[in-house]
Parts: C-alpha cells; structure tokens; sequence
C-alpha cells in the first residue's frame, strides 16, 4: 500500500487522469446485439448504455412466451477477487422491466441488492420504484409478490429485509435490500469513510446469508451474486465494485492493482466507472482503508502532491 500511496504521489492527480483516458480510450470488448434488438430497446434505461452479450445474464424463457427475445434484460456477470460472477452488475429497473428483474433475481438465487443511487435525484428519475418502499407493505411484480418485512436505517444506508414469494412455485425467499443514499448527485463522496462502512455491513451480511443456505447452495463457494445497480450500472455501481475487488485483494494479498481491475471490468461490463474522478476516488478510498486498518500510516497529502498545475 505504501507504494500505492508513492505511485499516486507520484503520478499526481493528471497522471491518474491519464491512465482513466486511456482505460476509457480502449474499445469494448465484444458485441452489443441482443441490446440492439429493436423489441429489447424499450428494455434498456438508456440508449447509449448496452449490454456485452458474452456476459449478459439470461432470464430463462418464459414457458408461455414464445418471443425469443424474453431472455433479455440489461444485466452483466462481473467476476469478484477470485470469484467468478461474484456481482451481477445491471441498470435501475425500468417500470417495464420490473418483473424481468424480480425473475432474474430470483432465477440466480440473489440474496442482496445493492443500489447506489435514489429514485429521483435533482428532479430526475433514476431508477423505478421496484421494491416496496414502506415496511409491511407488499407489492406484485409478475408473478412475485415481494413484501417489505423490515427496515433499518443507518445513517448513509437503508436495509429493507424483502420476502420474495414465487405464485407459481408457491416457495419464498429472504432478500436484503440495501439503499445508500449519500452518493452525491454527481461526482464522489468527499470521504470513503462512510462507503468503507457501506462495504462491511454489505459485506457480514452476504456471510451470513451464505452461510445460512447452507447445503441449498450447490454453486461457487462464494454463494450467488450480488446484485449492484445505481441508474445506468456502470458509473457508481463499477466504482462500487472495483472498490470491493480492490479491498478483497488488499485483505489477501497486500497488494492492490486499480488500473487492471477496472479493465477487466470493462471487459464484462462495458463502461464501468464514468468519470475520472470515480477512478481516483477508487485510489484513496483503498488508501483511507489501509489507514483505517493500521496497514499504512497516516498519510500527509500536500496540495503539490495531488494538485496539477492547471488546478
Ligand atoms: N449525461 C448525463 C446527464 O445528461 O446528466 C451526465 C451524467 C453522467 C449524469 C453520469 C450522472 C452521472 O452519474 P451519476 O448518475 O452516477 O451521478
Ligand atoms: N446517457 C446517460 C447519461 O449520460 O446521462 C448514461 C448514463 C447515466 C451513464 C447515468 C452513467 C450514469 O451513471 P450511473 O451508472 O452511475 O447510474
């Protein structure tokens, strides 16, 4: 870490800008087709924030649907530390996509859904209101009916325990739902202190559901993926991630390597992390963790030392 903190010292906040243009620079890595399909359009968020197809995540086909486009829903596998799909990283459901995220959720067995943006920021809709808001209140998606059981509120976070009952099958599920609100609008949190927070209790929680399905999980150890979604799932949720698979690393190994990992992200989620500034904030987040930790010293940042001279 120490040499993280050398590098970013080094590099200065231009350099790191560099490296973000490049990574942006390189072309995606695969085709966009079952996100073009004109009857899938209306199922994407936005038109310019697509699918790779060789990671989209497939809803099974419905049996009384013949449409061959009903797999569909924008939605990518992302691989964690040493953990494949680890994260099914997608957009903010769309009131048309409501019940194709509830399948999806349910067809991969997710325990937690993250989201990192608010329904309506500066007036603005960013995501459908796909889960019951209050608690006891229960709504129908499909052929799910979903049930808020609980809420908890933190002071940058909202948990709301969902259960997740399939009409057709007659079975039912425990879902977390976890809401971080104090993502500001554009741009980064001014400290990583309350997203490090965020992580960890993300992070116990997906332990203990893990643990909790027992021998009902025959997949990776790891358990299901987590669902991660802010508005589009590519700017704060790939910030979001990266941070995890970077700290996941830290934890290991010792080592921490920003610039690959949001490369191969991109390679399963085309675009992760949009802005330069979510890319530096994945810097001195790790750096703000491995101080947290007593892995490094605290380190005395001068203006020089991260300030370019345009600035
Ligand atoms: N093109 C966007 C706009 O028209 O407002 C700009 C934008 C880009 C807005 C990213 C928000 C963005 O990220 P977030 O939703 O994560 O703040
Ligand atoms: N075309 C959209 C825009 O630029 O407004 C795409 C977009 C929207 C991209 C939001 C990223 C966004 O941010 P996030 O992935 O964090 O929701």
């Amino acid at each position: 870490v120490q040499e993280l903190v050398e590098y970013v010292k080094r590099k200065k906040k231009k350099g790191i800008y560099q490296e973000y243009e490049d990574i942006r620079k390189e072309p995606p890595a695969g085709s966009f087709d079952y996100s073009k399909k004109l009857s899938n359009q209306i199922k994407n968020r936005y038109s310019d924030v697509l699918c790779l197809d060789h990671s989209r995540v497939r809803l099974c086909q419905l049996s009384d649907d013949e449409d061959e486009t009903s797999d569909y829903i924008n939605a990518s596998f992302m691989d964690g530390y040493k953990r494949g799909n680890a994260y099914i990283a997608t957009q903010g459901p769309l009131p048309k996509t409501f019940c194709d995220f509830w399948r999806m959720v349910w067809e991969q067995m997710v325990l937690i859904i993250v989201m990192t943006t608010r329904v309506v920021e500066r007036g603005r809709v960013k995501c459908g209101q796909y889960w019951p808001l209050e608690e006891g209140r229960t709504e129908q998606y499909g052929y799910f009916l979903v049930r808020n059981t609980q809420i908890q509120v933190f002071q940058d976070f909202k948990v709301s325990l969902l259960e997740l009952y399939n009409t057709q099958s007659g079975e039912s599920r425990e879902v977390c739902h976890y809401l971080y609100v104090s993502w500001p609008d554009f741009g980064v949190p001014k400290s990583a202190s309350a997203m490090l927070d965020f992580r960890e209790h993300v992070l116990q929680r997906r332990k203990d559901a893990v643990q909790r399905l027992g021998s009902g999980w025959t997949g990776p150890p790891g358990g299901p993926p987590v669902v991660v979604h802010c508005s589009a799932g590519i700017g704060r949720t790939g910030t979001f991630c990266t941070l995890d698979i970077c700290l996941s690393r830290l934890e290991d190994i010792g080592t921490v390597d920003v610039c690959q990992t949001v490369r191969r992200m991109r390679t399963q989620r085309a675009f992760s992390i949009q802005t330069w500034d979510q890319y530096y904030f994945c810097y001195t987040a790790v750096i703000e963790y491995a101080q947290r930790h007593g892995k490094l010293s605290p380190v005395q940042w001068s203006d020089s030392d991260i300030e370019t001279d345009s600035e």
